[in-house]
């Protein structure tokens, strides 16, 4: 891909007024339930009065950090591109954040602005009046009509954009945090157009005509790329879903004819039999072609059942807040069950012992990335063990096959050793997810006096199959049938769900240590 970016560059004008000065600002651009479709050039128009309050009435200086924060609507995107348009730093947050932690955030990020959704005011304001920084804050879809929008109307629809540099600031995301503090990773303006020309334009290979669609919360990059970033690079129309558990996406899918969704394994699994009954895929002559699954591991069980139920290969890829978004994947013709795939073209990967030295194909180690967007974290001694010798060393041991297909074995901190063994959790998992009693799953393991740690499974069973002590058994059979007799589960305990972050991941730490 060609990555060569000129000295200034500022991605809103890339994304988004590059089709209205090529004459394409009629394009549909995003779309939301219960609202009017804006066109890219609606959205330039609402990006560029909200660039003008930002600068005007708050004084908004290049370099300012601007907290974000709301659901998934057409204002939340209107508001990210005017971030970009003066410059400043967008702050994304979780909308399920509460005081105490938007106080962390704006403490980490020195955060002197912010535009948020008027139904998520509350934590907001509380967190404000604790942390002074926060000065400036508008609230907007306001149904009194006296947010943000109210100022908007005083401005003009014509910007111009601030000539950031290629390596300027534009975007602090914060880590899901699935263990300890929550770190802040730093993304210039040429790290969001490189992503748009690696692992979208190889793997996803989306058109204009493409309805993109999916689950993930904006502030998890995932979704920044997967449904603002990719579809405007490519001219394609985006849905924007403030609610997308299982059946309401499943709705959505069939109500505005999605053709690319972007959403978590564990949604896939849930929407399966749903997407059956409908004919949502593209081989049943549904609308759905392509669907992404990342931010955890895709279990081939999961993978066979999206298959059969929608005709569709399900295309997997890892990225990583700090890496901004996927660096290995397959699509669907490259796709092979219980690997993610192989390189993004743009990066190298390899997979690394404890000293940092490449390891052979076939054997477990660390994986280590480099491309063209990496880890900065701000203000962090964690940098220098993440990234050294422009290397970023992920969290998550792999192993890489003769063909460079990258196996998935288990977060470095979560690998089980057992009686000498290592045993990867998402191994046992794919095992337990293929019995017809299981809904969802999560492999940990636990300490054992005699073996160190034992394998312990938490099971949540689908309606009409009983928890039990038969059921227990009958499972670590299964499980001793399908894969290596020694990685049963010993322990198996019966939940009704299982604990998981607003991006869907598992928090295997809230098993570890139950909240008492
Ligand atoms: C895990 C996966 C196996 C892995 C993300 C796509 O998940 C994203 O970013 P996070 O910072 O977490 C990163 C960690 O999540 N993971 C993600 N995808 C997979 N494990 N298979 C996968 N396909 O441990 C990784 O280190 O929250 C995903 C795009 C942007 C992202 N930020």
């Amino acid at each position: 891909p060609s990555l060569q970016f000129p000295p200034l560059l500022n991605c809103a004008t890339e994304l988004l007024d590059r089709w209205i000065e090529r004459g394409q600002g009629d394009r549909t651009c995003l779309r939301a339930p219960g609202r009017s479709d804006w066109t890219y050039a609606d959205l330039q128009r609402h990006a560029n009065r909200i660039a003008h309050v930002l600068v005007s009435d708050l004084g908004v200086v290049p370099g300012n950090r601007v907290l974000l924060r709301g659901p998934n609507n057409p204002m939340m995107v209107a508001c990210w591109f005017a971030v970009m348009k003066v410059g400043g730093i967008a702050v994304t947050t979780m909308p399920l954040l509460r005081a105490k932690e938007l106080g962390q955030v704006i403490d980490k990020g020195r955060v002197t602005h912010a535009l948020c959704e008027h139904a998520l005011r509350a934590e907001l304001e509380e967190a404000a009046r604790a942390h002074p920084t926060l000065a400036q804050v508008r609230f907007f879809n306001d149904p009194s009509g006296t947010g943000l929008e109210a100022h908007m109307a005083h401005h003009s629809g014509h910007f111009d954009n601030v000539a950031t540099a290629a390596d300027d600031t534009c975007l602090f995301a914060f880590t899901s945090g699935t263990t300890g503090q929550p770190k802040a990773t730093m993304h210039f303006h040429r790290d969001l157009l490189a992503s748009c020309a690696c692992w979208p334009e190889h793997v996803l290979k989306a058109r204009a005509d493409d309805v993109f669609m999916g689950s993930p919360p904006l502030a998890f990059t995932f979704a920044l790329g997967g449904l603002v970033l990719f579809p405007m690079s490519v001219g394609a129309s985006t849905v924007l879903l403030e609610q997308a558990s299982p059946p309401q996406l499943l709705d959505a899918i069939g109500e505005f004819g999605a053709t690319v969704l972007f959403t978590a394994p564990t949604s896939y699994r849930a929407m399966a039999e749903g997407a059956r009954e409908r004919r949502l895929g593209a081989p049943q002559g549904g609308p759905l072609k392509k669907c992404v699954s990342a931010g955890e591991v895709l279990p081939a069980a999961t993978r066979a059942l999206w298959k059969d139920a929608t005709g569709i290969e399900l295309i997997d890829g890892i990225g990583a807040t700090e890496m901004f978004h996927i660096f290995i994947s397959a699509d669907e013709a490259h796709a092979r069950p219980g690997a993610t795939g192989t390189v993004v073209p743009g990066y190298r990967a390899r997979i690394v012992d404890e000293a940092g030295r490449e390891v052979s194909p076939g054997t477990l180690g660390r994986l280590a990335v480099k491309g063209p967007t990496g880890c900065r974290y701000l203000d962090d001694p964690r940098q220098a063990d993440y990234v050294r010798h422009g290397w970023n060393y992920t969290s998550d041991a792999y192993i890489m096959d003769a063909d460079g297909y990258f196996h998935f074995q288990s977060r470095v901190d979560d690998m089980i050793v057992s009686a000498g063994y290592n045993i990867g959790s998402p191994e046992v998992e794919d095992a337990l997810l293929q019995h017809p009693a299981v809904a969802e799953c999560a492999v940990i393991g636990v300490p054992d006096a005699e073996r160190g740690q034992i394998v312990k499974a938490y099971v949540v069973v689908k309606p009409g199959h009983e928890a039990g002590a038969v059921l227990v058994r009958e499972l670590q059979d299964y499980v001793k049938r399908t894969i290596a007799p020694y990685k049963y589960p010993r322990a198996v305990e019966f939940l009704d769900q299982l604990p998981r972050t607003e991006t869907g991941k598992l928090q295997r730490f809230r098993l570890r240590n139950p909240a008492p």
